[in-house]
Protein backbone atom coordinates (compact mmCIF):
# COMPACT_ATOMS: atom_id res chain seq x y z
CA UNK A 1 0.00 0.00 0.00
CA UNK A 2 1.32 3.36 -0.76
CA UNK A 3 0.93 5.77 2.21
CA UNK A 4 0.69 8.93 1.58
CA UNK A 5 -0.69 10.13 5.01
CA UNK A 6 -0.98 8.54 8.59
CA UNK A 7 -2.46 10.47 11.45
CA UNK A 8 -2.56 9.77 14.88
CA UNK A 9 -6.52 9.92 16.10
CA UNK A 10 -7.15 9.27 19.52
CA UNK A 11 -5.87 6.94 22.52
CA UNK A 12 -9.42 5.03 23.31
CA UNK A 13 -9.98 4.31 26.87
CA UNK A 14 -13.68 2.57 25.52
CA UNK A 15 -16.21 1.65 22.93
CA UNK A 16 -17.56 5.40 23.05
CA UNK A 17 -14.20 6.43 21.77
CA UNK A 18 -13.62 4.13 18.88
CA UNK A 19 -14.19 5.98 15.84
CA UNK A 20 -17.41 5.72 13.77
CA UNK A 21 -16.53 5.51 9.99
CA UNK A 22 -16.54 1.91 9.46
CA UNK A 23 -13.16 1.72 8.10
CA UNK A 24 -10.99 -1.51 8.58
CA UNK A 25 -9.20 -2.12 11.98
CA UNK A 26 -5.76 -3.81 12.02
CA UNK A 27 -4.89 -4.69 15.92
CA UNK A 28 -1.93 -5.37 17.11
CA UNK A 29 -1.29 -7.52 20.06
CA UNK A 30 1.78 -8.63 22.09
CA UNK A 31 4.06 -8.74 25.06
CA UNK A 32 5.04 -5.28 26.27
CA UNK A 33 8.08 -3.88 24.82
CA UNK A 34 7.67 -6.44 21.93
CA UNK A 35 8.25 -3.71 18.92
CA UNK A 36 4.45 -3.32 17.97
CA UNK A 37 4.23 0.44 17.53
CA UNK A 38 7.62 0.32 15.80
CA UNK A 39 5.98 -2.17 13.64
CA UNK A 40 3.54 0.02 13.05
CA UNK A 41 5.98 3.15 12.42
CA UNK A 42 8.20 0.90 9.75
CA UNK A 43 4.37 0.26 8.09
CA UNK A 44 3.28 3.66 7.27
CA UNK A 45 7.34 4.90 6.83
CA UNK A 46 7.22 7.49 9.91
CA UNK A 47 10.03 7.21 12.34
CA UNK A 48 7.93 8.28 15.02
CA UNK A 49 4.01 8.65 14.43
CA UNK A 50 3.04 5.72 17.04
CA UNK A 51 5.44 6.59 19.87
CA UNK A 52 8.11 3.61 20.28
CA UNK A 53 7.96 3.84 23.98
CA UNK A 54 11.69 3.79 26.69
CA UNK A 55 9.09 2.62 29.59
CA UNK A 56 7.02 -0.88 28.67
CA UNK A 57 3.74 -0.78 29.55
CA UNK A 58 3.33 3.15 28.75
CA UNK A 59 0.78 1.99 26.17
CA UNK A 60 -2.62 1.50 27.89
CA UNK A 61 -5.41 2.33 25.93
CA UNK A 62 -6.39 1.32 22.50
CA UNK A 63 -4.20 3.92 19.87
CA UNK A 64 -5.77 4.26 16.80
CA UNK A 65 -3.78 5.47 14.05
CA UNK A 66 -5.43 6.52 10.79
CA UNK A 67 -3.62 5.50 7.02
CA UNK A 68 -4.91 7.39 3.73
CA UNK A 69 -8.32 6.79 4.00
CA UNK A 70 -7.98 3.12 3.73
CA UNK A 71 -7.73 1.85 7.67
CA UNK A 72 -7.32 2.40 11.18
CA UNK A 73 -3.81 0.35 12.80
CA UNK A 74 -5.01 -0.18 16.69
CA UNK A 75 -2.20 -0.75 18.79
CA UNK A 76 -3.13 -2.24 22.09
CA UNK A 77 -1.47 -2.43 25.69
CA UNK A 78 1.54 -5.04 25.70
CA UNK A 79 1.05 -7.62 27.83
CA UNK A 80 2.76 -9.53 30.90
CA UNK A 81 4.50 -6.08 32.09
CA UNK A 82 4.72 -6.65 35.91
CA UNK A 83 4.67 -3.08 36.83
CA UNK A 84 0.58 -2.38 35.33
CA UNK A 85 -1.67 -3.35 38.48
CA UNK A 86 -3.91 -6.51 38.49
CA UNK A 87 -6.68 -4.17 38.46
CA UNK A 88 -5.26 -2.09 35.92
CA UNK A 89 -4.74 -5.38 33.87
CA UNK A 90 -8.09 -6.57 34.21
CA UNK A 91 -9.57 -3.80 33.02
CA UNK A 92 -7.46 -3.70 30.08
CA UNK A 93 -8.18 -7.79 29.81
CA UNK A 94 -12.13 -6.66 29.65
CA UNK A 95 -11.27 -4.00 26.90
CA UNK A 96 -9.08 -5.92 24.50
CA UNK A 97 -11.61 -9.15 24.79
CA UNK A 98 -14.65 -6.91 24.45
CA UNK A 99 -13.39 -5.14 21.71
CA UNK A 100 -12.24 -8.50 20.11
CA UNK A 101 -14.64 -10.33 20.65
CA UNK A 102 -17.25 -7.22 19.00
CA UNK A 103 -15.76 -4.90 17.14
CA UNK A 104 -17.74 -5.29 13.59
CA UNK A 105 -14.97 -3.44 12.04
CA UNK A 106 -11.66 -5.72 13.13
CA UNK A 107 -10.65 -7.20 10.13
CA UNK A 108 -7.41 -8.94 11.27
CA UNK A 109 -4.91 -9.18 14.59
CA UNK A 110 -1.23 -9.01 14.21
CA UNK A 111 -0.04 -10.74 16.56
CA UNK A 112 3.54 -9.63 17.06
CA UNK A 113 5.94 -11.85 18.95
CA UNK A 114 9.81 -12.05 19.52
CA UNK A 115 11.58 -14.08 17.07
CA UNK A 116 14.64 -14.53 19.50
CA UNK A 117 12.72 -15.81 22.03
CA UNK A 118 9.96 -19.23 22.28
CA UNK A 119 6.44 -17.42 22.25
CA UNK A 120 5.67 -16.80 25.87
CA UNK A 121 2.82 -18.36 27.94
CA UNK A 122 1.14 -15.20 27.20
CA UNK A 123 1.87 -15.09 23.40
CA UNK A 124 0.30 -18.76 23.83
CA UNK A 125 -2.81 -17.38 25.38
CA UNK A 126 -3.39 -15.31 22.64
CA UNK A 127 -3.61 -17.31 19.98
CA UNK A 128 -5.40 -20.64 21.79
CA UNK A 129 -7.88 -17.25 22.43
CA UNK A 130 -8.19 -16.09 18.99
CA UNK A 131 -8.17 -19.02 17.48
CA UNK A 132 -10.90 -20.26 19.71
CA UNK A 133 -13.14 -17.26 19.05
CA UNK A 134 -12.35 -17.45 14.86
CA UNK A 135 -10.49 -14.70 14.93
CA UNK A 136 -8.30 -13.50 11.87
CA UNK A 137 -4.88 -13.88 13.00
CA UNK A 138 -1.40 -13.34 11.66
CA UNK A 139 1.37 -13.76 13.55
CA UNK A 140 4.31 -11.45 13.12
CA UNK A 141 7.90 -12.63 14.27
CA UNK A 142 9.71 -9.52 14.56
CA UNK A 143 13.32 -8.19 15.57
CA UNK A 144 15.06 -10.48 13.10
CA UNK A 145 17.59 -8.34 12.38
CA UNK A 146 18.58 -9.09 16.21
CA UNK A 147 19.93 -13.02 15.14
CA UNK A 148 21.67 -14.18 12.05
CA UNK A 149 20.07 -14.88 8.80
CA UNK A 150 21.57 -18.44 9.05
CA UNK A 151 19.51 -18.95 12.43
CA UNK A 152 16.07 -17.72 11.16
CA UNK A 153 14.55 -21.16 9.73
CA UNK A 154 15.60 -22.71 13.69
CA UNK A 155 13.89 -19.79 15.05
CA UNK A 156 10.61 -19.42 12.79
CA UNK A 157 10.44 -23.20 13.46
CA UNK A 158 10.71 -22.96 17.03
CA UNK A 159 7.96 -20.04 16.86
CA UNK A 160 5.90 -22.31 15.54
CA UNK A 161 6.08 -25.23 17.84
CA UNK A 162 5.83 -23.50 20.34
CA UNK A 163 2.63 -21.31 19.38
CA UNK A 164 0.89 -24.63 17.76
CA UNK A 165 1.07 -22.59 14.60
CA UNK A 166 -1.98 -23.34 11.94
CA UNK A 167 -0.65 -23.64 8.72
CA UNK A 168 -3.92 -21.88 7.74
CA UNK A 169 -2.89 -18.76 9.35
CA UNK A 170 -0.35 -16.19 7.87
CA UNK A 171 3.33 -15.76 9.44
CA UNK A 172 5.23 -13.02 8.29
CA UNK A 173 9.45 -12.50 9.40
CA UNK A 174 9.48 -8.72 9.84
CA UNK A 175 12.17 -6.15 11.29
CA UNK A 176 11.91 -2.71 12.23
CA UNK A 177 14.95 -1.96 12.24
CA UNK A 178 15.56 -3.11 8.72
CA UNK A 179 12.48 -3.40 6.93
CA UNK A 180 12.33 -6.90 6.04
CA UNK A 181 8.82 -7.89 5.88
CA UNK A 182 7.22 -4.49 5.18
CA UNK A 183 6.03 -5.37 1.56
CA UNK A 184 4.46 -9.03 2.32
CA UNK A 185 3.07 -7.52 5.59
CA UNK A 186 1.05 -5.13 3.60
CA UNK A 187 -0.11 -7.98 1.38
CA UNK A 188 -1.77 -9.94 4.32
CA UNK A 189 -3.17 -6.88 5.30
CA UNK A 190 -4.05 -5.33 2.02
CA UNK A 191 -5.51 -9.08 1.35
CA UNK A 192 -7.96 -8.88 4.65
CA UNK A 193 -8.98 -5.53 4.13
CA UNK A 194 -10.19 -6.31 0.67
CA UNK A 195 -12.43 -9.70 1.92
CA UNK A 196 -15.18 -7.26 3.19
CA UNK A 197 -17.46 -8.86 5.59
CA UNK A 198 -16.59 -12.44 5.56
CA UNK A 199 -14.89 -12.77 8.85
CA UNK A 200 -14.17 -16.72 8.15
CA UNK A 201 -10.93 -17.97 8.44
CA UNK A 202 -10.08 -18.20 4.60
CA UNK A 203 -6.59 -18.18 4.02
CA UNK A 204 -4.78 -14.78 3.77
CA UNK A 205 -2.34 -15.23 1.58
N1 LIG B 1 16.64 -4.25 16.64
C1 LIG B 1 15.32 -4.08 16.67
N2 LIG B 1 14.76 -3.40 17.69
C2 LIG B 1 13.41 -3.25 17.70
C3 LIG B 1 12.58 -3.80 16.67
N3 LIG B 1 11.28 -3.50 16.97
C4 LIG B 1 11.33 -2.79 18.13
N4 LIG B 1 12.59 -2.64 18.58
C5 LIG B 1 13.01 -1.94 19.82
O1 LIG B 1 12.34 -2.54 20.91
C6 LIG B 1 11.92 -1.58 21.88
C7 LIG B 1 10.40 -1.65 22.10
O2 LIG B 1 9.72 -1.31 20.90
P1 LIG B 1 8.22 -0.73 20.92
O3 LIG B 1 7.83 -0.60 19.49
O4 LIG B 1 8.12 0.45 21.79
O5 LIG B 1 7.44 -1.94 21.61
P2 LIG B 1 5.89 -2.03 21.99
O6 LIG B 1 5.48 -3.43 21.73
O7 LIG B 1 5.13 -0.97 21.29
O8 LIG B 1 5.94 -1.75 23.56
P3 LIG B 1 4.71 -1.29 24.52
O9 LIG B 1 4.04 -0.12 23.87
O10 LIG B 1 5.39 -0.95 25.79
O11 LIG B 1 3.81 -2.47 24.65
C8 LIG B 1 12.38 -0.22 21.32
O12 LIG B 1 13.60 0.08 21.91
C9 LIG B 1 12.55 -0.49 19.83
O13 LIG B 1 13.51 0.36 19.23
C10 LIG B 1 13.22 -4.51 15.59
O14 LIG B 1 12.60 -5.04 14.67
N5 LIG B 1 14.58 -4.63 15.67
MG1 LIG C 1 3.90 0.58 22.04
Amino acid sequence: MKVTKSEFVVSAVGPAQYPDDALPEIALAGRSNVGKSSLINRLISRKNLARASATPGKTQQLNYYRVNDDLYFVDFPGYGYAKVSKAQRAQFGVMIEKYLLNREELKLVLLVVDMRHPPSKDDISMYEWLQHYDRPVCVVATKADKIPKTKWPKHIKIVKETLGFKPYHSLVMFSSETGLGKDELWEVIESRIGAGDDQSEAPTS
